[in-house]
C-alpha cells in the first residue's frame, strides 16, 4: 500500500456503501510457529524443497514485500486493524498460514501447533469480536485428534471453519485415513478452507525450477489438484453436506468444468483406472454443490463474473489474502463491478455470513 491511498470507508462506517466488507482469506502466523520454521530452516537436512523455497524466502529475505509480510503475519492487533481501517475491511475471517502445521512429520508437535494458534486466534476474535473471526488449524498428521480439535474449535472456541493447507507431507485428503476429519466438519458444519501449499516433493521439480512453485502457479495446480482428488475419491458421496472454500477463484477448476465431466465419464465408462470410480454425480456438480469461491488474488472482473456465471451468484465471496496481498484498488475494483446493491451484499457479505455460520453464535 502507498501513502497516497485514501482510505476506503468500512460498510459498518458508511452506511450508504450497503454492505459489510467481510475478508475470508486472511493470514497470521503465531510467532512461535515462526520460530519453530526457522529452526527447521537452519536445521537443514533433508527439507521439503517447496517449504524452503517459500519459508525461507519470507524469513530471510531482506526486500521489502517479505519484510512488510513478515511483520504482518504475526499481528493480530493495532497493525492488522489498521490495515483494515485504511482498506475498508469491516471483518477478517483469519486463518494460520501455510503450510502450517503440515510441514511437520512428528504428529505431537504439529497437534501442539495446531492448539497454540487456535487458542491465540480464539483470543483475538474474543478481543475484537466485530473485526474477527477465525478458522481452527488441525494437525492432518492425527486425523482422529485433528476431528477432536475442531470440536473443541467449535464448540469452546467459538471459532467457524478449519483450514487446510492442502497436501501434508505430500498426502491427500482424497486418502481414506483423513475422512474422519471430514466427517467431523460435516457433522459439526463447519467448512473447510483448502488453501494452498507448494507442491510436494514428486510434483515440485519442474516448477521449482522456473520459480513457479508458489503463488503464481504452482499453488494453483497443487491445490486445485488437491480439490479434483477430492472430488473423484468419492469423499462427497459420503459426506453429501461436507463444505469446501477454496480461494484464488478456484484454482482454475471452474474454466474446466466440461471438460472435466466429459472426460470423468469416458475414463469411467472405460474402466482405465481401479481408482477413478463411478460417482453418483457429476463433477461439476460437486463444484456447485458443495464448494464455495473467494477472489483472493483474483481481483479481475471478468473471472469473478464467469465464476458467478458458472457456479452460482451465491457460491463467490470476497477475499483479500491479507497480509500477501493488501491492495486498495483490488478492493475499490471489486466495489465497482456491475453488479447491483444485493449482489454486492451477497458477494462482500452475506456469502461469507452464510457458509461461515458468522451469525450462529
Ligand atoms: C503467498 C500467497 C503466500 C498466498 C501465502 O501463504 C499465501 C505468496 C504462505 O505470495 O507467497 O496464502 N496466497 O494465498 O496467494
Ligand atoms: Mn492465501
Amino acid at each position: 500500500m502507498t501513502a497516497h491511498d485514501a482510505p476506503i470507508a468500512r460498510g459498518a462506517e458508511d452506511p450508504s456503501l450497503g454492505y459489510l466488507r467481510i475478508a475470508t482469506e486472511e493470514a497470521f502466523c503465531p510467532p512461535e510457529l515462526a520460530r519453530m520454521w526457522r529452526e527447521l530452516i537452519a536445521a537443514g537436512g533433508d527439507l521439503d524443497p517447496g517449504f524452503e523455497s517459500l519459508v525461507g524466502f519470507y524469513l530471510r529475505s531482506t526486500a521489502e514485500r517479505p519484510r512488510y509480510v513478515a511483520e504482518r503475519l504475526g499481528d493480530l492487533g493495532a497493525l492488522r486493524l489498521a490495515d483494515m481501517d485504511a482498506t475498508g475491511i469491516d471483518r477478517q475471517v483469519i486463518s494460520l498460514t501455510s503450510p502450517g502445521t503440515q510441514i511437520f512429520s512428528d504428529a505431537a508437535t504439529a497437534a501442539a501447533v495446531a492448539t497454540l494458534a487456535n487458542d491465540q486466534l480464539a483470543e483475538a476474535c474474543r478481543a475484537h469480536p466485530d473485526r474477527y473471526s477465525g478458522l481452527a488449524a488441525i494437525a492432518p498428521q492425527d486425523p482422529g485428534g485433528a476431528a477432536e480439535e475442531i470440536r473443541r474449535a467449535r464448540e469452546e472456541l467459538g471459532l467457524c471453519g478449519v483450514i487446510l493447507n492442502s497436501h501434508t507431507n505430500g498426502e491427500y485428503f482424497s486418502d481414506e485415513k483423513f475422512w474422519p476429519i471430514l466427517e467431523a466438519a460435516e457433522a459439526l458444519d463447519m467448512p473447510i478452507y483448502l488453501h494452498p501449499n507448494t507442491p510436494p516433493r514428486a510434483m515440485i521439480g519442474p516448477l521449482l525450477e522456473a520459480g513457479l512453485d508458489g503463488a503464481i502457479y504452482g499453488f494453483g495446480v497443487e491445490t486445485g489438484m488437491h480439490l479434483l482428488r477430492i472430488i473423484t475419491s468419492g469423499a462427497f458421496d459420503r459426506f453429501e453436506r461436507l463444505k469446501l472454500v477454496v480461494g484464488h477463484l478456484g484454482e482454475a477448476l471452474p474454466y474446466w468444468l466440461y471438460r472435466l465431466d466429459y472426460m470423468h465419464r469416458a475414463t469411467v465408462r472405460a474402466g482405465r483406472y481401479a481408482c477413478m470410480k463411478p460417482l453418483e454425480r457429476q463433477v461439476s456438480d460437486y463444484l456447485k454443490e458443495n464448494v464455495w469461491y473467494t477472489t483472493s488474488g483474483m481481483a479481475w472482473e471478468p473471472v469473478i463474473q464467469f465464476c458467478r456465471q458458472v457456479l452460482g451468484a451465491d457460491r463467490v465471496l470476497y477475499a483479500m489474502d491479507y497480509p500477501y496481498e493488501c491492495v486498495p484498488a483490488e478492493v475499490r475494483a471489486q466495489d465497482a463491478m456491475a453488479l447491483g446493491p444485493a449482489e454486492l451484499k451477497a458477494f462482500f457479505q452475506t456469502n461469507a455470513e452464510e457458509v461461515f455460520g458468522l451469525e450462529r453464535d
